[in-house]
């Protein structure tokens, strides 16, 4: 890690001592952010299109699921951060990345609103690409290595994330996150919560929300977070995990 790297990392996990200085220059200091989210736009943001069929991932995941996931609560989402920006200009520059990691510093009548959907509309685009179908069945390349030296092989990476999955109560995700180490682990948060929040840069999240399974799996999360697990494309999680690499 070079001396830039440090000081860019010592910025991002110093932020919330950023007191003395308006919130949106502090979120200018010290984004790291930009360009993991050059694809993602800004204000006012647009709902992405799934990228492959409502049906793509049947019959593992049902077409009515991602309709409704998709184009109802994905959408939601983007619609109400469209809303609850309009009226805060000085806030349009920002990314989705950013506006969810940094939610803290922002003003608070709007902060949980943006934390909100923010967190949402940058959520649900990470789990539409992870569930692309095709791609690699197991993890390849230099994710493979890095599940090695994390979880020691990919069949306790699933139990973590299972384990994380089915125990967060209520709604949430479970994710693998990259830290600023270059160290993998497992964790959840609870509602729409980015792990951007916590410095730690999200490479695969699974969505326990109801609206993600209830449909197909009613109360059964558990046979719900194994059809995920069986559905990920591994080469499009190897390209989240460099893009994850080339933010620390
Ligand atoms: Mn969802």
């Amino acid at each position: 890690m070079n001396r830039r790297q440090v000081i860019r990392l010592s910025l991002l996990g110093t932020l919330a001592a950023y007191t003395g200085i308006g919130p949106v220059r502090a979120l200018a200091r010290t984004l790291p952010l930009s360009n993991f989210e050059n694809e993602l736009g800004r204000y006012p943001f647009a709902l992405p299109s799934l990228p492959y069929a409502n049906d793509a991932l049947e019959p593992v995941l049902d077409a009515q699921t991602f309709d409704l996931h998709h184009n109802k609560h994905h959408a939601a989402a983007v619609a109400n951060l469209n809303t609850v920006l309009k009226d805060q200009p000085e806030l349009h520059r920002l990314g989705l990345a950013e506006l969810a990691a940094h939610y803290a510093q922002l003003p608070e009548t709007v902060r949980e609103t943006i934390r909100n959907n923010a967190g949402s509309s940058l959520n649900h685009q990470l789990f539409w690409r992870i569930l692309q179908p095709g791609g690699a069945k197991q993890p390849i390349a230099t994710l493979k290595e890095a599940i090695q030296i994390a979880f020691a092989s990919l069949e306790n990476l699933q139990t973590k994330l299972t384990d994380a999955a089915n125990k967060r109560f209520g709604s949430g995700w479970a994710w693998m996150v990259l830290d600023a180490q270059g160290k993998l682990s497992v964790i959840s948060t609870a509602n729409q919560d980015s792990p951007l929040a916590q410095g730690l840069i999200p490479v695969l999240g699974i969505d326990v929300w109801e609206h993600a399974y209830y449909l197909k799996f009613q109360n059964r999360r558990a046979d719900y977070v194994k059809a995920v697990l069986a559905s990920l494309n591994w080469t499009q999680l190897e390209v989240e995990y460099l893009k994850a690499k080339a933010l620390i």
